[in-house]
């Protein structure tokens, strides 16, 4: 592969998040959150049994690891403030939680680190969840609210805000695909927890605008949303079956982030194709005018693989439920075998194409990438570091693939590798390791460099990628 260059003003940082990183469960004040709870009730659900109480040590070893991020020559990093961490039973801001993250923040400052922040990562708060979760209007003010809250404690500290990440997945995962807690199988009861997310980010960001504007949150501050986008796609000579499947999972995934944060709505193909199946979102008088309000300034894509899909076999799931696409193995297909996801760098080019093409103006950065594989200790070299050549093969193929849609002018700012420092992955644990640094659970913990490392420190530092 020929060496190519991105952008000097091109940002290259790391993801992470707080219910993955930060570790120290139930101490300083933190409430349950619905993985700790999954993790005490069944913890042969996760990989290892190894529940969410481990995360990566963060909260004890986040010096090191900004060291680490900045002589990688990174400049940027995400990760998320737990609201289960930030505020008490009542809405309250628990002190140490607070205490927590403005020691944070001021030591990312203090590394040369920009912190971007997020405000939810699937860690809804145990109690809320009891009082309905995201099927509640009543939660949905509560996070906005939460925001609120956060805006006004870190407001001056904090650049760049988003109000969620992957808002396609919770629905997805709990509601859905039956995977996480709750593990139920209801297409319905998913769209009405994706609907209900959405009215959220309206707020929250409704809130952002209003804080802004009185000051409490500096002026040259952003708000965004980070969303998985997973660019949909059928078989080569398309019936209109296959077309019309496309057309509801890309909807569905897709188009429904990128409306709801660039004209303020739903699409409403989508939205009558689901009324059409009976599926009824709760919408009330006066939403409308909310959802305008979700409009940002930027976008997050975190983007691991594509959809590919067909017409389904049957228009009910075997719940009876209404069922838009089937699967569609395409032959070509390259596998990442350890979590079962196509890798296909192409995706990301073909994303940074739909933006410039039917989102014009939204600018946007990779928020997440990043390949996960399992076993890695047993890819140690002589000098005990792991040798992950894979690693480098992966992202430079989605660096090349995103250089080929800026140079045809896609507004991309940035690439932040996800995992950058192994991390816990939900019920998967640390089964499948994303990192550039390994995290040796045998030895409390410690962070050792893999081979890849040094590469990204070189691209990070010049942007050449070789
Ligand atoms: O670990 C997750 C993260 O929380 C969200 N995006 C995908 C990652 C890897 O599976």
């Amino acid at each position: 592969m020929e060496q190519f260059t991105l952008p000097d003003d091109f940002f290259f940082g790391a993801a992470m998040s707080g219910p993955q990183t930060e570790g120290e469960w139930n101490t300083g004040g933190k409430l349950e959150n619905l993985w700790d709870t999954w993790s005490q009730e069944n913890l042969s659900d996760f990989y290892n049994r190894v529940g969410s109480y481990a995360g990566n040590a963060f909260m004890a070893k986040y010096q090191e690891d900004l060291r680490i991020m900045a002589d990688l020559g990174l400049t940027t990093y995400r990760t998320s403030i737990q609201w289960s961490r930030l505020l008490d039973e009542d809405g309250n801001i628990n002190p140490e939680g607070a205490a927590w993250y403005h020691e944070l923040f001021r030591a990312s400052r203090e590394a040369g680190l920009e912190c971007f922040v997020n405000l939810y990562h699937f860690d809804m708060p145990t109690f809320l969840f009891r009082r309905g979760g995201w099927e509640s209007r009543e939660v949905v003010e509560a996070y906005a609210a939460y925001a609120a809250k956060a805006f006004a404690e870190f407001g001056q500290e904090v650049k760049h805000w988003f109000t969620f990440n992957e808002p396609t997945v919770e629905p997805e995962q709990r509601f859905q695909a039956g995977v996480w807690y709750p593990k139920l199988h209801d297409f319905g009861r998913a769209r009405v927890v994706q609907y209900h997310i959405s009215v959220a980010h309206a707020l929250a960001t409704a809130n952002f605008r209003a804080a802004q504007a009185d000051g409490t949150v500096r002026a040259d501050a952003k708000i965004g949303l980070i969303n998985a986008f997973t660019p949909t796609y059928t078989r080569e000579n398309p019936t209109p079956e296959d077309l019309e499947a496309v057309r509801m999972m890309g909807g569905i995934n897709n188009r429904w982030w990128l409306d709801l944060i660039t004209k303020g709505e739903l699409p409403v193909d989508v939205l009558d194709t689901l009324a059409e199946n009976g599926v009824h979102l709760p919408i009330r008088p006066g939403d409308a005018e909310i959802l305008k309000q979700g409009v940002v300034d930027w976008l997050g894509c975190n983007y691991y693989h594509p959809t590919r899909v067909q017409a389904p076999a049957s228009k009910v799931d075997e719940y009876g439920l209404p069922r838009f696409a089937d699967e569609y193995v395409w032959p070509d297909a390259v596998m990442n075998e350890s979590r079962g996801w196509e890798i296909y760098p192409e995706g990301l080019y073909d994303f940074g194409i739909d933006v410039r093409d039917n989102y014009p103006g939204l600018e946007w950065f990779v928020s997440e990438s990043g390949m996960g594989v399992m076993d890695e200790h047993l890819h140690r070299g002589d000098d005990y570091r792991i040798e992950d050549p894979y690693r480098v093969d992966f992202v430079r193929g989605h660096l090349e693939a995103l250089a080929r849609a800026i140079e045809a002018g896609s507004p991309c700012k940035g690439y932040h590798y996800w995992g950058l420092i192994d991390n816990w992955s939900w019920s998967n644990a640390f089964k499948n390791r994303y990192g550039f640094v390994e995290v040796d659970l045998m030895d409390g913990y410690k962070r050792r460099l893999k081979r890849s490392a040094d590469w990204l420190r070189e691209v990070a530092t010049t942007h050449v990628v070789k």
